[in-house]
């Protein structure tokens, strides 16, 4: 499987509109999207930051992922996102390869994308998602 460009990188945040205030008012970006997932448990804001975005997370309950990260380690870069052309088909070949992904199959992602993340364990300590674009809208 090849990586294409970097689509985002997730932030893991305590307070939404505090984020949303400081990569606005004090960075210059723009929120393009906003979305409730409750299937990974986060609320989300995308900002555009050139080819790629910024996403902030913040979650809706303590026991979700971001929840308990932001518990054990705080607020911080929480995954790095890079889009792909076939979710599906990256994740065949990694599994073939017998690399420890989370997402046996594809999920739904923010704005349609479908994605897959693959483990912190057997990526040097970063959660890396695979993303593909959909025909939602992100900005
Ligand atoms: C946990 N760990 C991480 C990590 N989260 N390491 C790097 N980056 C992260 N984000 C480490 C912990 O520090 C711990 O290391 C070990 O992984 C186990 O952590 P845990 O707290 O016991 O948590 P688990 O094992 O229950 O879950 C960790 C795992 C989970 C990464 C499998 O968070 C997960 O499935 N994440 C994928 C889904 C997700 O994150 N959704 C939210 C973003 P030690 O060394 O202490 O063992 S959703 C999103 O972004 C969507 C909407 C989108 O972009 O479209």
């Amino acid at each position: 499987m090849q990586l294409g460009r970097l689509d985002h990188v997730g932030i893991a945040v305590t307070d939404l509109a505090a984020a949303r205030a400081l990569y606005e008012q004090v960075l210059g970006l723009e929120v393009t999207h906003e979305e409730v997932i409750t299937e990974q448990g986060v609320h989300e804001l995308l900002l555009r930051a050139g080819e790629a975005y910024v996403q902030l997370v913040a979650p809706l309950a303590p026991d979700s992922p971001v929840g308990k990260f932001l518990a054990k380690r705080g607020e911080g870069v929480h995954h790095v996102g890079y889009a792909v052309p076939d979710v599906a088909a990256a994740l065949a070949e990694l599994r073939a390869q017998e690399f420890e992904v989370i997402d046996p199959a594809p999920r739904v992602g923010s704005g349609g994308t479908t994605i897959a993340f693959l483990h912190p364990k057997s990526m040097q300590g970063v959660l890396v998602e695979l993303v593909e674009e959909g025909t939602g809208h992100r900005g």
